[in-house]
């Protein structure tokens, strides 16, 4: 039994080393406020585990059957006040510990980290499509497929939106996790502390291709940035629209370089931009994306014929109404 034993834990440790618990190593100011309220809240639920199993060991314990109690009950107790408001107000004080901080954290995230309030950040647009991030530089003239470069130490905002379903930006090292929504705009502070590498995924099941639809941010001294950024200038090809439109098809792609963004044509957070849906691209489960349909201008052309257009103006489903 003791070598099962020993056995098991030789097993388990390998992999306890392998994982690399990235939301406890928070790599800049909003990560870090998230991972503090992630172990303020593990203390309160080990303080409530604690208690509970200490207060079931005790009773069963206390009211084990002895031989001398000869099968005795012990009496049974009704309607305490004390008890009543013990475990009334015990709840209200945790969840009044829980809530604030939360709300802070949240509301705080929203805003630029301290100390970053009064710097004027580089935007950066996220666009997501399936199944690929583009980012556009609009300041640097620049767009990148599949991986961001930004500079250490500064202050970025991410301007995230989606040419096509609902997707979700999470860099665990750096910020939280935020959705990006076509014909809206979502926006997200970020600064890594220090150069490094650090992994982004998309955590919004969208279809076959969801589970590769990663990208990597690599934070780079600000020469490091300068230098990398005149480099593409230099060297990446320009984006044209023939290209942009092939970027958004739904395919898994590498890491793509150009001079030029896609803002020039498209900006798909505009409530009134092109969708760059097919509907034809998300025939599941025998249903033709519908909900896309009626909005749907791909190529400025309609897909459906009158009588599923009239169809599909009767039916209301579908709307999306902003957050
Ligand atoms: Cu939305």
């Amino acid at each position: 039994m003791k070598r099962l034993f020993a056995l098991l834990i030789a097993g388990l440790l390998p992999l306890l080393g392998g994982c690399e618990m990235v939301v406890f190593q928070p790599q800049g100011p909003a990560a870090r406020s998230i991972t503090e309220l992630i172990n303020w809240s593990i203390w309160w639920m080990l303080l409530v585990v604690v208690v509970v199993f200490a207060l079931f060991t005790y009773i069963v314990w206390k009211y084990r059957d002895r031989p001398e109690r000869q099968g005795e009950e012990p009496p049974e107790e009704h309607g305490s006040t004390v008890l009543e408001i013990v475990w009334t107000v015990i709840p209200i004080l945790i969840v009044i510990a829980l809530t604030i901080p939360t709300m802070r954290t949240l509301y705080d995230l929203e805003k630029p980290p301290k100390g970053y309030e009064d710097e004027k950040p580089l935007v950066i647009h996220v666009t997501s499509a399936d199944w690929k991030w583009i980012f556009s530089y609009p300041e640097q003239n620049i767009e990148t497929v599949n991986y961001v470069n930004i500079p250490a130490g500064r202050l970025v905002l991410f301007k995230m939106t989606s040419a096509s379903t609902m997707q979700s930006f999470w860099v665990p090292a750096l910020a939280g996790q935020k959705y990006t929504m076509n014909k809206m705009e979502t926006e997200l502070y970020v600064v890594a502390d220090r150069p490094g590498s650090y992994e982004g995924r998309n955590t919004n099941f969208n279809g076959r291709g969801y589970a590769h639809m990663q990208f990597e941010v690599l934070a780079q001294t600000p020469q490091e940035f300068e230098k990398w950024v005149e480099e593409v200038k230099q060297t990446a090809p320009k984006l044209t629209k023939e290209k942009y439109e092939q970027l958004l098809l739904p395919t898994h792609l590498g890491r793509l370089t150009f001079v030029d963004t896609h803002l020039q044509w498209v900006n798909h957070a505009d409530p009134h931009s092109k969708t760059y849906t097919n509907p034809e691209l998300y025939r599941g489960h025998g249903y033709q994306g519908k909900i896309f349909i009626r909005e749907d201008n791909y190529k400025s052309s309609s897909t459906c014929n009158d009588e599923e257009q009239k169809a599909l103006e009767s039916d209301s489903g579908g709307e999306h109404h902003g957050h």
